[in-house]
């Protein structure tokens, strides 16, 4: 970058109106790189040829290969309109699924966006998912139409196609953006109601229900697009060319002389032009009148279309002439008419005028940040922003004024961490010398030799060291004072890279509120940081260094190391970063994983997570290919983990290193990057693990041929039956209905469970409500700790509260009776899908006693044994009997729990031993019973240290041999579990994604084919307005999905491309243990049923993966089998 541009961006920073952080989204291929390369072009960064070719900010290789984003990089870029000079901090994003988390990280540290949509696609599945998140982030967004050119000279239309056309997916676009605005006012109107419920203080006189929906009183019409609102462009980035209505608005309100008010109001919309009255009228469909933006727009550009692309030279010449503009002899001369039509619509219509200048004068600054916006970044979870400290309210007028005082409070956001080869580091970098940097060198060198020949002529040198140093800080010309002259000098200078330390990590952040100074020391909060808890223990207004700060939990403290002026590829140094800026931060990484709030206040909240759309989902096993690079994996693993926002690495228990990342090609980036730049070794990665849950169905009503149950003869089948296989050891009774009852191995303890499916929508509800259960979990965990209480918050409390409401509106009927006051934990993790009721009669204790606020005695009583028993529940829902895979949708009833004999044997205990002791009397207590601490807790009841003792002493002469009791109550009821399972019909379930797939109806059979080979299922299918696309809406088991994209990509010559987005999962409805039972069955399987159902082969498969025992039998008969095949 020159130097020039670089104190003209310095200079930009500073003036905060006059910035816009944006970034470019939309659905994948609808053109955000070739749009920014366009724009990039503007500013003399690349050549205007190369713009729209190069993808300058696909600066990876595998970007570049594959044709798409993978990252999301920022450039800043200067724009002058007018007298005002504006910096465009802009970002491009990936418009893949797999990686739409990167859309996240992007939007956070954006006040606006430009949604980019192809006009011949329109509206896709990623056009509506990046719309709700620039709306969830509270950004404001503009609509760019681009690839204009192909309806040209692809589909042919003419303008009036075009025209109706381009109307309609405005349509489409404005309907999404009304769905989402609709449902906000809707959600706003149902807080205020639980509000005023919750405050009914005011008017207690007369109650009027308030019927209107709050809908026709709030005015959204800004929040629509409309060339006529100048928030919409028409662009074809690859010709280069674009234009808002305002352009034409100008131009025609010189030539025909109507005032550009008028022209801009109807030169988009049904109104044509009387030329003789110089009129502008309403369109009236019988006089086949043009509407203006067909006529005076439109036709324009198809007419210079149809004149290059028929070689026209005469009238090319012509209509060259006539726009006044310069054409190059070499373009005039290409044979390529794509040449020749960018050289003239660029100069004719420059696409980075009409895009830059709508983004000036549409999008905001960050100055012009919303106080809604703040909150909502300030409110992480379930609190409201009047429940936070009065100090961190404070930082919300900081937020807003976006000061760059001395005084402002610094505010930063580290949105995500990015790996860049420390050699393209500016500190790393060569750099050309400038004039005065030369000549001090020579001065220096000159000065080195005069007082080498004064050393040796025996005179003392003159300040060697001083000079020295001081000539070696070079700052350029920057006005330091105080603390900054001390950075200066700590400013650590390259250090020699070596080996694997070639990566820097440089966290993507923006300024919210004062200035980021290079070596000023900063807190680093994490996501769980509380000000709350920090205020609380350091004393207000203290004023120790920061290092003497005593330890909060989830703050650090660092210093800002190096700041960057992010230039997509590269990256600038820069000594400050005024508020209101995106800028990149160097020396963080250990303090910073993936995200971070920064502050120089620890008052200061942690922002919001950010919200991710895409559920990582494919996990392989990775191992290195030379078992003794283990330790360069794990580390490689680690840095991969902290450049990219979305990917998860775990060891499983079975030592497995697992990389979880969001789709095939997010998987396919993660793994060249480990190979490449993080490991740099050769691994051997696993088939995808594919992950399945286990369930329990009610028992079938058919049979798999279709006969009701019940009515065949049953038939003895001869080597095995259905009972064989889920085997129920002796010792364990199974009653009716499936109940299981099992004794602990000291027999002191007996439990009876039952295993119930629940209904599907209660699975969903709890599915949705996870975090709602986590925030349940963590009250009665402080309660049980005796902490206080009072903190929880109202919305949270309410959140309960409906959340139990939905569960009671599901659970009802007979069976179902008092269940959900009967919960009593879910599992697994204590927040998944199933969940554990206690029907005992004896111990009652519930989920919502927390919420309740009150915990009975009795329950302390039990809280250690039945801690046990939840235990038990936790395993048993993390890995069931089928393959280990956790349960979902699954109700396990504890029906009864017999203690008595653990509370005689206890009591008789006790007797003993206190009369043992009364003997022992005086003889000195010698001994004392090691690890076996969980008995202490298991005496709940027991306070006295002697009786504790005691029953100690006594339970320990019976259940040595078996081990702690808590123990035994964990394993068996964890058994228990798993055998009320297997004694009901069991089933897999297969995670499943939706994708929505665009065909043209040659190839729609090809589609369809692939899709039912994968087991998948068309959903919808239906054709695309004015095109002769379908759209085809399908589910796709995850487990065939692999290859899937590229098969359909092959099949159809490149012409489909499916997204995959996980959606939810869906139970398998083959028995995993069926065998024939009936006389249809087995006439129509025969014996050996040999056509292996589908839920047995992925259910063998995960065993197998996991070393775990599969019945196969790979000769049956074999004699029989050589018969047949030699056909005797
Ligand atoms: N005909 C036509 N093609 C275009 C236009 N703009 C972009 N393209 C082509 O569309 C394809 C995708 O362009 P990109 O700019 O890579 O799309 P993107 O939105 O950045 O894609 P992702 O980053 O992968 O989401 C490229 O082949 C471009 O040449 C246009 O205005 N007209
Ligand atoms: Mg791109």
């Amino acid at each position: 970058m020159v130097l020039n541009s670089l104190d003209k961006m310095i200079q930009l920073q500073k003036n905060t109106a006059n910035i816009r952080n944006i970034c470019v989204l939309a659905h994948v291929d609808h053109g955000k790189t070739t749009l920014a390369d366009c724009l990039i072009s503007s500013n003399g960064i690349i050549s205007s040829r190369l713009a729209g070719k190069l993808r300058y900010m696909d600066s990876r290789e595998d970007e570049q290969v594959r044709g798409i984003t993978m990252k999301s990089s920022a450039i800043s870029l200067h724009y002058a309109k007018g007298e005002e000079e504006y910096l465009i901090n802009l970002i491009d994003s990936p418009g893949h699924v797999d990686f739409s988390s990167e859309v996240s990280t992007a939007v956070r540290i954006c006040d606006g966006c430009i949604i980019v949509v192809d006009a011949v696609e329109g509206v896709c599945p990623q056009t509506q998912a990046v719309l709700r998140q620039a709306w969830l982030e509270n950004i404001r967004p503009v609509l760019v139409i681009n690839k204009i050119d192909r309806l040209i000279v692809e589909l042919k239309f003419t303008p009036q196609e075009a025209y109706s056309h381009l109307k309609n997916i405005l349509e489409q676009i404005n309907a999404l953006t009304g769905a989402l605005f609709t449902s906000k006012v809707l959600e706003e109107r149902a807080e205020r109601e639980t509000e005023s419920q919750v405050n009914p203080n005011s008017e207690q006189g007369e109650q009027v229900y308030d019927w209107s929906t709050g809908l026709e009183d709030t005015d959204d019409s800004h929040l629509y697009f409309s060339p006529d609102q100048g928030n919409v462009v028409f662009t074809s980035a690859i010709d280069g060319w674009g234009f808002g209505i305002e352009h034409f608005a100008e131009i025609y309100s010189q030539k025909i002389g109507i005032k550009k008010e008028v022209l801009l109001k109807t030169l988009w919309g049904d109104y044509y032009i009387n030329t003789k009255a110089k009129k502008i009228m309403k369109v009236d469909q019988a006089k086949g009148k043009k509407p203006l933006f067909v006529q005076l727009i439109l036709e324009n550009i198809w007419s210079l279309y149809d004149a290059v692309l028929k070689k026209d030279k005469e009238k090319i010449d012509k209509i060259v002439t006539s726009l006044g503009l310069k054409i190059g002899a070499r373009e005039a001369r290409h044979s390529d008419p794509k040449v020749q039509i960018n050289a003239i619509c660029s100069q004719w219509l420059p696409i980075s005028q009409a895009v830059l200048a709508m983004v000036c004068q549409k999008l905001p600054s960050p100055l012009d940040i919303t106080a809604e916006r703040v909150e909502k970044l300030m409110c992480a979870g379930s609190q409201t922003f009047d429940s936070l400290p009065p100090e961190t309210q404070a930082l919300k007028a900081a937020f807003m004024k976006c000061g760059s005082e001395d005084t402002a409070p610094v505010i930063i956001f580290v949105s995500k961490m990015f790996a860049v080869d420390a050699k393209a580091l500016p500190q790393n970098k060569q750099r050309p010398l400038t004039q005065e940097e030369i000549a001090e060198r020579h001065e220096r060198a000159r000065r080195r030799h005069a007082e080498k020949l004064a050393a040796a002529q025996g005179q003392a040198p003159l300040e060697p060291t001083q000079d020295g140093s001081a000539l070696e800080t070079s700052p350029q010309g920057e006005e330091l004072k105080g603390d900054e002259q001390e950075v200066e000098s700590e400013t650590p200078k390259p250090v020699p890279q070596e080996g694997t330390d070639r990566e820097a990590f440089i966290a993507f952040a923006r300024v919210f509120s004062g200035v980021a100074r290079r070596g000023k020391k900063i807190f680093v909060l994490g996501p769980k940081y509380s000000p709350l808890e920090f205020l609380q223990r350091v004393p207000l207004g203290f004023s120790a260094p920061l290092d003497d700060l005593p330890p909060v939990p989830h703050m650090a403290c660092c210093t800002l190391e190096n700041l960057y002026l992010l230039m997509g590829r590269e990256l600038e140094d820069l000594e400050k970063v005024p508020p209101g800026n995106v800028l990149g931060i160097g020396g963080l990484q250990d303090f910073v994983l993936k995200s971070a709030t920064l502050s120089t206040l620890p008052s200061c909240p942690p922002f919001i997570p950010l919200n991710f759309e895409a559920t990582p989902i494919v996990r392989v096993a990775v191992e290195p290919k030379h078992p003794s690079e283990m330790p360069q994996l794990v580390r490689g693993m680690k840095l991969l983990n902290q450049a990219d926002p979305c990917v998860q690495i775990l060891i499983q228990e079975t030592g497995e290193h697992v990389l979880v990342t969001a789709g095939e090609v997010h998987l396919q980036r993660c793994l060249d990057d480990l190979k490449e730049r993080f490991a740099k070794i050769q691994i051997s990665v696993s088939e995808p693990i594919i992950p399945f849950r286990e369930t329990i169905t009610k028992p079938p009503t058919v049979d798999m041929v279709n006969e009701e149950i019940g009515k065949q003869q049953k038939v003895a089948v001869i080597h095995q039956t259905k009972e064989d296989q889920n085997r129920i050891p002796e010792g364990i009774q199974v009653y009716s209905g499936g109940l299981i009852t099992m004794t602990t191995p000291n027999k002191l303890a007996t439990l009876s469970v039952r295993a119930m499916p629940l209904p599907e929508e209660v699975t969903q509800i709890l599915e949705e409500n996870s975090d709602v259960i986590r925030s349940m979990e963590q009250l009665i965990s402080s309660l049980n700790e005796g902490k206080n209480t009072q903190m929880i918050h109202q919305k949270t409390q309410e959140k309960i509260w409906e959340f139990k409401g939905k569960l009671e509106q599901h659970l009802t009927g007979r069976k179902w009776r008092n269940t959900v006051d009967q919960i009593w934990s879910f599992g697994p993790r204590k927040c998944g899908p199933n969940i554990l009721v206690n029907k005992s009669k004896d111990f009652q204790n519930s989920v919502w006693t927390g919420p309740d606020g009150k915990a009975s005695k009795e329950a302390s009583r039990y809280r250690d044994l039945g801690n046990s028993i939840v235990s038990g529940f936790q395993l048993a829902t993390l890995s069931g009997p089928m393959c280990e895979e956790p349960l979902m949708g699954v109700c396990f009833v504890l029906e009864e729990w017999d203690l008595s004999k653990f509370e005689d044997q206890t009591a008789s205990d006790k007797q003993n031993q206190e009369q043992s002791d009364l003997v022992k009397e005086g003889q000195g207590e010698g001994e004392t019973c090691s690890g076996r601490d969980e008995h202490q807790d298991l005496q709940g009841g027991c306070s006295e240290p002697s009786e504790k003792k005691a029953s100690q002493k006594g339970e320990s002469s019976l259940t040595d041999c078996y081990g702690p009791f808590s123990g035994q109550l964990i394993a068996t009821m964890k058994e228990a579990c798993r055998y009320a399972l297997q004694v009901k019909p069991q089933r897999l379930m297969a995670a499943m994604y939706t994708c929505d797939i665009m065909a043209t109806s040659d190839v729609l059979g090809r589609v369809y084919a692939v899709l039912s080979k994968r087991e998948g299922r068309v959903l919808q299918e239906e054709m695309k307005e004015g095109t002769d696309m379908f759209i085809i809406k399908a589910v796709l088991p995850v487990a065939e999905s692999f290859g899937f994209a590229d098969e359909i990509r092959k099949r159809t010559s490149g012409l489909a491309s499916p997204q995959l987005i996980f959606s939810h999962w869906e139970i398998i409805p083959s028995d995993p243990f069926w065998v024939p039972t009936t006389e249809e069955e087995y006439l129509h399987f025969g014996e050996k049923a040999d056509s292996e159902n589908q839920a047995r082969k992925y259910m063998n498969a995960v065993r197998k993966r996991k070393g775990l025992y599969v019945e196969e039998k790979i000769v049956e008969h074999a004699e029989k089998q050589r018969t047949l095949s030699k056909n005797k």
